[in-house]
């Protein structure tokens, strides 16, 4: 009661007189309390995100006409850019930190080298026969598979096979954007390097360990196979001991920190007919469905997610997963800001 109270009497820009307001402005100057409840809240953060789903049915003939519309050498990157209209659709932002595109490469098409600040990672919906080079890595992409491209390392794409391919794109240029430390470099073709981190990493619990030197990468793993995370998930839904929720997260296999720095990503496998209920935490999330169907219940928002459907929440919400197959598991990709939220010491679980 008192703090309503003190809500109700803070003063009013209209109650300072004109004269006085008008210096304010001259001088660079803006009092704080008119404002100071809009910035610092009660209770619960504003949030621009809005819950929001987009059908990967009513964005593919967009996407694949996008293709007729522009060639490669006018896009760089053909990607429609998934934007919440809580935070304006030209601000082409998921939620505060995080993008999302579905990106189409035709066969044949190169989308040329370059390296940017934010970071970024793929989630292959669609297509076989493209790749991604990462700094010299060539990382095939097959449907499921997580591909980063962390900041600062070179990459371009390109498509050997017949049909389209398409993937998700999740990067943290938003945030970035906002930090004034975005930027891009254009680079020469990478020459392509033999190795690749995914075979250093081929099994959970043994790391490489070199006699005669360490490489000392920050990103040594680059790939992340939908055939290993699947299988992953299937052995840890047969274990009795994870019954609640059957999901893992793709880290940096050396020293199992997450992937990247800002965003976090995980699979997760919702068994057949499964409702899981997830905790209200800070940092907003994104759902991906990589098999079957899921529905998502995010605040007074219902989605029903369609093979290849994304949809985004905002933080401090509680949302609820079921998996709309009483016969099959599905299984969701998630990407989330809980690694830019526990850096920065704001992240909360409220329950
Ligand atoms: O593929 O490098 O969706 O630079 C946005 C910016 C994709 C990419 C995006 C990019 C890329």
């Amino acid at each position: 009661m008192q703090h309503q109270d003190r809500f109700d009497t803070l003063g009013r820009l209209e109650d300072l007189p004109q004269d006085y307001r008008d210096e304010l402005t001259r001088k660079n100057l803006v009092p704080l309390w008119p404002s100071l409840r809009a910035v610092l809240p009660p209770g619960v953060p504003a949030r621009k995100t809005q819950a929001t789903h987009w059908s990967y049915a009513a964005l593919k003939p967009l996407l694949l006409k996008a293709g007729e519309l522009t060639p490669i050498e006018k896009a760089e990157r053909r990607v429609l850019v998934l934007a919440n209209p809580g935070h304006g659709l030209e601000k082409m932002q998921a939620s505060a930190a995080m993008y999302l595109g579905m990106q189409l490469l035709l066969p044949g098409e190169l989308a040329p080298p370059h390296r940017h600040t934010p970071n970024a990672v793929r989630m292959v919906v669609e297509g076989e026969g493209a790749w991604t080079l990462v700094n010299g890595e060539k990382c095939p992409m097959h449907r499921g598979d997580l591909i980063l491209t962390p900041t600062g390392l070179w990459h371009e794409h390109g498509h050997d096979g017949t049909q389209p391919v398409i993937w998700l794109d999740v990067l943290d240029l938003p945030m970035v954007y906002y930090m004034e430390a975005s930027y891009h470099v254009e680079g020469p073709s990478q020459t392509v390097q033999a190795g690749e981190g995914v075979k250093s990493y081929a099994r959970g619990g043994l790391r490489p360990s070199p006699v005669f030197e360490r490489s000392n990468q920050a990103y040594p793993m680059l790939r992340y196979p939908w055939f290993d995370a699947r299988a992953a998930l299937l052995e840890m839904a047969s274990d009795a001991a994870c019954a609640e929720a059957v999901q893992v997260t793709y880290v940096q296999p050396e020293t199992g920190a997450d992937a990247e720095n800002i965003l976090g990503f995980y699979a997760l496998m919702l068994r057949p007919g499964q409702t899981l209920r997830l905790p209200a935490r800070s940092p907003a999330q994104v759902f991906h469905v990589i098999e079957g169907r899921v529905q998502a219940n995010v605040g007074d928002s219902s989605f029903v997610l369609e093979e290849a459907d994304t949809c985004c929440a905002p933080g401090y919400e509680a949302v609820t997963l079921t998996n709309c197959q009483s016969d099959q598991a599905s299984f969701v990709f998630i990407a989330d800001e809980s690694p830019l939220h526990r850096k920065l010491g704001v992240f909360e679980n409220r329950g």
